[in-house]
């Protein structure tokens, strides 16, 4: 018996998978199939992005311990009131991105003005550091939500390099700290879902080449505030609750956190929404880091993504970094069914 023959034999006794995808493994592979086209510093970007991943969830896990639950005293530049975790995990994300050298402009829900680092980085980030950090009180899963674009070859890092259509980024995703920390990641080459083993350390391979169903009897909005919405939308969404072609109706299912939301989306299939309305014209999600990254994803996923005008997320010309925007998204059919009740 040679000695590989062994080693499976023993591993396979034991149930051990011992050739793991890695997202270091993957992020190299990846970066391979682009050489020489590749030049190497996407690969280095993402892992300075994991580093800032790993470090979120730990501080997440760990946060009852060291009492770090409570009101930090301080707002963002949107108004809302900062967690301490939002703080933390703010710092975390700028610190791991200006230690990667290969990030020049890096845009923060948290930070009123975008920030432009010393050195030659030659990408820009867009991130809400903790998405859904309401819910963090009650255990409710939260997420960061990241896009990258690379800077034009005769940019120096200005604002110009994120005010750009969500079609030129060249890498989204996002990762949700529940049970475990699941990290769904696109490079505009399909979406790839990782798990993070925190015994390992390392984000592992769990859903390769993720696609969302193309339709699913499931709806989630918060329905708090159907008084403010525009009539087809009212309508849309009551013709939900009647019994469809089956007999039964849609199911609801609203979580509040945009990325347990959306990852429940991708893997079930469905509709996500948070449109416009009277109350909020342009709705209440940021284009940059939350509209944009989520939108590719699905695309990526063979979903879809649009505003409450029926035009392509991804295509929005953001004039603002906070712009925000109605957004509906997930499978195709689903969408595609929302889209014929604007039409009439
Ligand atoms: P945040 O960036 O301040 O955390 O707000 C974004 C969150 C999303 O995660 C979620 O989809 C939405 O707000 C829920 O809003 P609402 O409570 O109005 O339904
Ligand atoms: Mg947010």
């Amino acid at each position: 018996m040679s000695f590989f023959t062994m080693v499976n034999t023993v591993s396979e006794q034991m149930h051990v998978d011992t050739d793991i995808i890695t997202l270091t493994r993957f992020i190299l592979q990846e970066q391979q199939s682009r050489a020489p086209k590749a030049t190497g510093e996407l690969s280095l970007l993402l892992n300075s992005l994991q580093f800032a991943f790993k470090f979120i969830a730990h501080n997440i896990r760990r946060a009852e311990l060291v009492n770090l639950i409570g009101i930090s005293g301080s707002a963002n530049s949107t108004g809302d009131v900062q967690k301490k975790l939002d703080v933390i995990g703010d710092e975390i994300f700028i610190n791991a991105m200006k230690s990667s050298n290969n990030v020049k402009v890096l845009v923060s829900e948290e930070q009123e003005d975008l920030i432009v680092f010393e050195g030659g980085g030659r990408y820009a980030v867009c991130t809400d550091p903790i998405d859904g950090s309401s819910n963090i009180d009650a255990g409710v899963s939260v997420g960061t939500i990241f896009g990258v674009y690379r800077l034009k070859d005769d940019s120096q890092g200005s604002i110009k390099d994120v005010l750009r259509p969500g079609t030129e980024m060249v890498a989204a995703g996002y990762t949700m700290y529940g049970a475990s920390a699941h990290l769904m990641l696109t490079t505009g080459n399909g979406v790839n879902g990782f798990t993070l083993d925190t015994q390992l350390g390392e984000f592992i391979l769990t859903s390769p080449n993720l696609t969302i169903p193309k339709s699913r009897a499931i709806y989630s909005v918060n329905e708090g505030n159907s008084y403010y919405w525009p009539e087809y939308v009212k309508k849309y969404l009551e013709d939900l609750k009647k019994p469809q072609e089956n007999g039964k109706p849609y199911s609801a299912r609203y979580i509040g956190s945009m990325v347990a939301d959306i990852h429940r989306t991708l893997l079930y299939g469905g509709i996500f929404a948070y449109p416009a309305d009277s109350k909020s014209k342009n709705g209440k999600l940021r284009v940059l880091y939350e509209c944009f990254p989520m939108a590719m994803l699905m695309e990526q996923a063979g979903g879809s993504a649009v505003n409450d005008r029926g035009e392509r997320i991804l295509e929005i010309e953001p004039k603002g970094i906070h712009d925000k925007s109605g957004i509906w998204l997930g499978s195709e059919k689903e969408i595609e069914r929302f889209l014929s009740y604007m039409k009439n």
